[in-house]
């Protein structure tokens, strides 16, 4: 009881937020970084390294039961694998792994201590274990960077779904989610762009340096200027080397690693492009920026005057005639940038794309694979200046606040109403009016915005100006004063100010006719594949007019041009309706302080996510609540074994007759299924458990007679 007294906050009795804080912070005082709430793992971030993870005290977590071990993210990974293959009573289903918390609170580091495990649970075939599990340094690198809240925070939202026939894993999907494009052109104060260039710069060979035509860090306008301490380059050299080597490992093709590289070279030496005017009514490129254009153009394996027309000119055609429109600085600089975003965001949609074919499952088709997916998006964010982005990340953020709250309060009491199990309702903070004010059709924030980016005379100061006028009054909308188009959104998590400048131009993300043809015609085999091509299942690059066998997730093309928005909200659907169909693990992670220290806390941060988070009313709900609901028919069928009656009929009388013989207590029936606390599973368990040993000892005692 000790143990559960300290490690799960459901056992204590009478808990407020201020014993619920100090609970927390003693117990990570002691390096005690996890606790449970039920079933339910918080995880304090320690920014500092503690021996939890050795080899030792992973095989500890291999089929245990929970309560007889501290709490860890391991003791997670092993009962989504155990509910997995349905060992727990719960039947064969898939799982989920949903990790939230804010920038920086850890949810990266969770997923990949989890991947870690469950791949060491299913004794994976080596091969593709190492696989696997070298697709996080890969998309790291290309995906994270640093920002002011996290030096390796996630610039886009992963769903990493490991597929197993029985116990063996076969293969693996990966789902992304809106990676952050304009980091390729633009970082704030104390940010960088995506860690691949620096690892990159850091890392290569004079020679390969030379033949890619790249320079010093410093050189590149794109990257800030950010040329690291020597420790860091250190660093980076490391990373840029493991980064190769997960590129073998994966299965990529030397050319393409090659050609990627040149493709990043080409966008560095475009960023430096910087436009003058010249006696004619079209920019032309600086005198000191021609070098620039050439090695660009060169990287790109484009022609310099055709990128130079992208960049200075939009040609569009009427009644049969080409027609120039020259540009201003301003546009061509953003021809420039855009030029950057969707190249980056294309190479980055390939290699993800990329990995899914080479980690696709090698079944037979109709195999029936089980799967547990995993969560990592990039947390809450809340800067100083919060743009598009910031939008989008923090709705998929209160998204997953309401799964969180739909299983946890909703479903389970929606459930003990509609079985007539009596019960006092517990009330939560429910963040579906904020969905609501996001997603509502046709006036929620993101329907509006659509509307608008269909104008092409419309502006952003117009789009703050219709939601004003549209939420004025709304308990979650606040109107700001201000010469800017800046709009407040009151989120689960916090009040949120949003700058509305180049909203519209990011939702409606359009890229010139002319900049597809200029790369369609590139040289270099990877970037005309991007931009004319899709990849089939099998990996090999089909033309376009293959594209109705398009996977509706991929990233190339699409048919019917939609908003970033709209293509969002959508993907974020999509993985709702797939979450909402498996069994939910929840970890929630909390920052101890803003500082990134170790041994750190800061009560007010602390107790603001503890608050968001609804960890009281969680406490709660597990504490009072029965989280685990097997119908008469999963629970007689699976426990029936308890009584040595295999012929038990599957219904409510053998339940009782079953439970009568346990020591259980505290369950309820309701008219369909039984009502169990979370730690009814694990006494069940033990008890299968004892009847195994029980029989081994009886087959040895047979053989040893019969010998
Ligand atoms: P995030 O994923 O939640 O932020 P990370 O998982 O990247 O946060 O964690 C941030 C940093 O905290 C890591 O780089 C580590 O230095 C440290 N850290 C986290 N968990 C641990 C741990 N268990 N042990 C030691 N250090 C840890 V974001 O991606 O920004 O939302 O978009
Ligand atoms: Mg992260």
């Amino acid at each position: 009881m000790e143990i559960l007294l300290r490690d799960d906050l459901a056992a204590l009795s009478d808990l407020d937020e201020k014993s619920l804080l100090e609970a927390l912070s003693q117990r990570f005082s002691q390096n005690h970084i996890y606790t449970y709430i039920g079933d339910i793992l918080v995880s304090v971030n320690p920014f500092k390294y503690l021996p939890l993870y050795e080899k030792e005290v992973a095989e500890q977590y291999k089929c245990h039961e929970k309560s007889s071990l501290p709490p860890h993210i391991f003791a997670v990974a092993d009962k989504a694998y155990q509910s997995m293959l349905g060992r727990l009573g719960t039947g064969s289903r898939n799982q989920c792994i949903v990790i939230s918390g804010e920038s920086g609170a850890g949810k990266t580091e969770s997923t990949k201590l989890l991947l870690r495990h469950i791949m060491d649970l299913c004794k994976a075939n080596s091969a593709l274990e190492q696989q696997i599990l070298q697709v996080n340094p890969l998309l790291e690198a290309f995906g994270n960077s640093q920002t002011v809240m996290n030096d390796n925070s996630s610039r886009f939202g992963k769903y990493i779904q490991l597929r197993f026939l029985k116990s063996s894993v076969k293969g693996a999907k990966i789902n992304e989610y809106l990676l952050e494009k304009s980091r390729v052109v633009h970082q704030d104060e104390g940010e960088q762009n995506f860690h691949i260039f620096y690892y990159m710069l850091a890392g290569i060979s004079q020679e390969d340096k030379e033949m890619y035509g790249l320079l010093e860090t410093s050189q590149y306008r794109y990257l800030n200027g950010g040329c690291g301490t020597e420790e860091m380059v250190r660093q980076w050299t490391t990373k840029y080397s493991e980064v190769c080597n997960a590129m073998d490992m994966v299965g990529f093709e030397e050319r393409e690693k090659v050609d990627m590289m040149t493709v990043l070279a080409g966008i560095l030496s475009l960023g430096n492009i910087v436009f003058e005017p010249s006696e004619s009514d079209a920019l032309r490129v600086a005198e000191s920026a021609q070098g620039w254009l050439k090695a660009s153009a060169g990287q790109f394996g484009v022609k310099e005057e055709e990128l130079l027309r992208s960049l200075i000119c939009t040609m569009s055609v009427t009644r049969g005639e080409s027609i120039c429109r020259f540009h201003n600085q301003q546009q061509a600089e953003d021809a420039r940038d855009s030029i950057a975003k969707v190249v980056y965001g294309r190479i980055f949609g390939w290699i993800v794309t990329k990995i899914n074919v080479l980690l696709a499952p090698n079944v037979d088709v109709g195999v029936d694979l089980k799967e547990i997916g995993i969560l990592d998006i990039f947390g809450f964010e809340n800067f100083t200046v919060n743009r598009y982005e910031q939008l989008c990340i923090n709705l998929a953020n209160e998204q997953l606040q309401y799964f969180f709250n739909h299983h946890i309060f909703l479903m389970e009491q929606k459930e003990y109403t509609e079985e007539g199990i009596t019960w006092e309702a517990i009330t939560f903070k429910d963040n579906k009016p904020i969905l609501d004010l996001f997603l509502s059709k046709p006036i929620g924030i993101f329907s509006l915005l659509d509307e608008q980016s269909a104008f092409p005379q419309a502006t952003d100061r117009d789009f703050v100006d219709k939601l004003n006028s549209k939420f004025k009054g709304s308990p979650h909308f606040e109107i700001a004063r201000s010469r800017h188009p800046v709009f407040t959104v009151v989120h689960y998590a916090g009040k949120v100010q949003y700058n509305g400048n180049g909203f519209l131009e990011k939702n409606r993300d359009t890229i010139p006719g002319s900049i597809r043809d200029l790369f369609i015609n590139s040289v270099t085999p990877l970037l005309s594949v991007l931009f004319t091509a899709t990849i089939s299942r099998t990996g090999t690059f089909m033309p376009r007019k293959a594209k109705l066998l398009q996977n509706s997730e991929d990233n190339f093309n699409s048919t019917r041009k939609q908003s970033v928005g709209a293509k969002f909200r959508h993907s974020l659907a999509v993985l709702m309706e797939k979450m909402f169909s498996a069994n939910p693990h929840f970890v929630r992670c909390i920052k101890p302080n803003s500082k990134k220290q170790p041994d750190q806390v800061d009560e007010r941060i602390m107790m603001d996510q503890l608050r968001y988070n609804g960890l009281l009313e969680t406490i709660r709900i597990r504490k009072d609540g029965f989280s685990w609901r097997p119908s008469f028919e999963e629970f007689a069928q699976r426990y029936r074994i308890l009584l040595f009656k295999p012929d038990l009929p599957l219904n409510k009388e053998s339940c009782m007759e079953i439970l009568n013989r346990t020591e259980l207590r505290d369950w309820k029936c309701g008219t369909s299924r039984l009502f169990f606390k979370y730690w009814h599973q694990e006494e069940l368990a033990r008890s299968l458990e004892r009847l195994d040993r029980a029989a081994l000892v009886i087959q040895k005692n047979y053989r040893a007679v019969s010998c």
